[in-house]
């Protein structure tokens, strides 16, 4: 890794893959991440990785698995723990790193690293669980016993918009469980994954047991990846990004009969109820939509309102939006800073023909920030940012696709509706089910909001956003397979269960055959039911 002038900005970070242990100039070219406030300012330059140095990443993640899993976990967490403290250290470094790279204001970007370090912290501390069972058998002087192996060589898949938190819910607890791992960052903050990397390297692993290969997504890293999982050298893959390549993933994993842990895409509601706290409600979806310039994917899709309520919430969103400062990510006083990537930025442009062919409302355009068309506040480089202003689409039904689509970038839909069982029906009626809010006074409302919505995760009087890291994190239909990232849950992801018979009788004792009668007791007598 080193540095090299770039002009008027701050130094161009130059990574090299790492695997093995070692650092490994590129076989290949390496391409360009410039950061999406200033199209001037190159920030990273990281190797487009070739089929071969994938392949040898997974090769050496295979050789150094077993001699990994056999370090006890308690040391193996010893690691997490140094991680964690790196992160403390760097925290400030990296958060204005991920920011300038990946765009989204300082404040976020310095709670991403702390989710990381939350991680790392809770993790270290599962090290000394890890708990298997002891369960009695049938069959007299004979123990039973369960085990969590680790599944062997893990392939990383992730997104941009969390370069520091999301690699760390997979790489953490896969690490501890025993398995190596081959990550392929996102090519939207490979310097940010570089610089996580250096601290993992810091925090000491034997070689091998994590490598790092950079490169794009489909026909690059990303597919040599996946292909490892063919080629028998990756025995699982772990992804977060778009439900369009999460289904890929999982027909390749499938066919090798191997369980991918899968994040995928989310259209989330936020519902408000006649009864809430309509300035709390107001806030939240703000935050909800809006926040990260709505790139998360438990970013809010639809606020689904109550017909009573309805006037307020629609003045006061529109109001509070067109006041929400854009700009600078590095400036702390902005609430929101530009799209991630071009690709990003032209899907998000062209929901708004989507709507209008929809037939619904445009109530705030949302619009390219350019040097002639800026809103007052505006901190940032309109000719060279990827900035645009937030968009509010109103009148918006079930029936559309603009209520169906994820749409990563700052939009949110208007739904009409008319009490609480109309309020879950819709909450329930886009293809996804990742995160979910409800806004209400009402606990018999909360209750069956909780019980009813088809989601992996709901927040009562908070935002879809925001989950914490010991919570499991997921979520139902086109959102995932099921599978649950942090917290306990996600060990079940990374280990599998072996079931362990410890005979000490001296002889061969059959299951359910060497029963005496006298062992088994009386027959249940079952005549006073006839
Ligand atoms: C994501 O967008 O992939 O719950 C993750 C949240 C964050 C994580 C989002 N803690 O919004």
């Amino acid at each position: 890794m080193e540095y090299l002038a770039n002009g008027p900005f701050r130094d161009t970070l130059v990574v090299d893959n790492w695997i093995g242990g070692s650092a490994r100039p590129p076989g290949a070219s390496r391409f360009e991440r410039r950061s999406p406030q200033n199209r001037d300012d190159l920030v990273t330059l990281a190797p487009e990785s070739q089929e071969e140095e994938v392949r040898e990443a997974c090769e050496k993640a295979r050789a150094a698995q077993q001699a990994w899993a056999r370090v006890p976990a308690p040391q193996r967490a010893q690691v997490l723990g140094r991680l964690a403290q790196l992160l403390i250290e760097k925290k400030e470094q990296l958060a204005r790193f991920a920011a300038r790279e990946m765009g989204k204001p300082l404040r976020e970007a310095r709670g991403s690293v702390q989710e990381a370090i939350d991680t790392a912290e809770f993790f270290q501390s599962e090290g000394r669980r890890l708990y298997g069972q002891t369960v009695p058998s049938e069959l007299p002087d004979k123990e039973l016993f369960t085990y969590r192996r680790p599944i062997g060589v893990v392939g990383v898949i992730t997104a941009g918009n969390f370069p520091v938190a999301v690699p760390s819910w997979k790489v953490v607890p896969a690490l501890l469980c025993g398995n190596s791992v081959v990550w392929k960052p996102s090519d939207d903050a490979p310097g940010t994954a570089a610089l996580v990397a250096e601290l993992w390297r810091r925090a000491g692993l034997p070689p091998g047991v994590l490598s790092v290969v950079h490169g794009g997504g489909g026909n690059a890293a990303g597919e040599y990846l996946l292909r490892q999982v063919d080629a028998g050298l990756v025995d699982k893959i772990s992804f977060t990004g778009s439900t369009e390549v999460g289904r890929k993933v999982g027909e390749i994993c499938g066919r090798n009969l191997s369980i991918p842990s899968l994040e995928l895409g989310g259209k989330n509601p936020l519902v408000i109820l006649a009864d809430a706290d309509l300035q709390l409600a107001v806030e939240g979806a703000l935050w909800a939509s809006f926040g990260t310039a709505g790139q998360r994917c438990t970013s809010a899709g639809n606020i689904i309102v109550d017909r009573r309520v309805m006037p307020t919430v629609r003045e006061q969103l529109v109001q509070r939006a067109r006041s929400l400062r854009i700009g600078d990510p590095l400036d702390e006083s902005v609430d929101y800073g530009p799209m991630i990537n071009q690709r990003f930025l032209e899907k998000w442009l062209e929901q708004v023909s989507v709507a209008r062919d929809d037939g619904a409302e445009i109530l705030l355009d949302g619009r390219r920030i350019t040097p002639d068309e800026k809103p007052a506040s505006f901190s940032g480089d309109a000719a060279l940012g990827l900035y645009v202003t937030p968009r509010i689409i109103d009148r918006v039904k079930p029936s559309m696709r603009v209520f169906r689509e994820e749409c990563f970038g700052p939009t949110v839909n208007l739904v009409e509706i008319d009490g609480l069982d109309q309020a879950i029906q819709v909450a329930n009626a886009t293809p996804y089910g990742l995160s979910s809010a409800i806004y209400t006074r009402d606990a018999r409302a909360m209750l069956r909001f909780k019980e009813e919505i088809s989601a992996g995760m709901t927040s009562v009087n908070n935002s879809t956003t925001g989950a914490e890291t010991h919570l499991p994190f997921g979520g139902n239909g086109w959102s995932g397979n099921g599978t649950r990232e942090s917290g306990i849950w996600v060990i079940d992801a990374y280990t599998r269960w072996q079931a362990v018979n410890v005979d000490l009788s001296g002889k061969l004792q059959k299951a359910q055959i060497d029963l005496t009668d006298a062992e088994l007791g009386p027959a249940p007598d079952f005549s006073s039911l006839t």
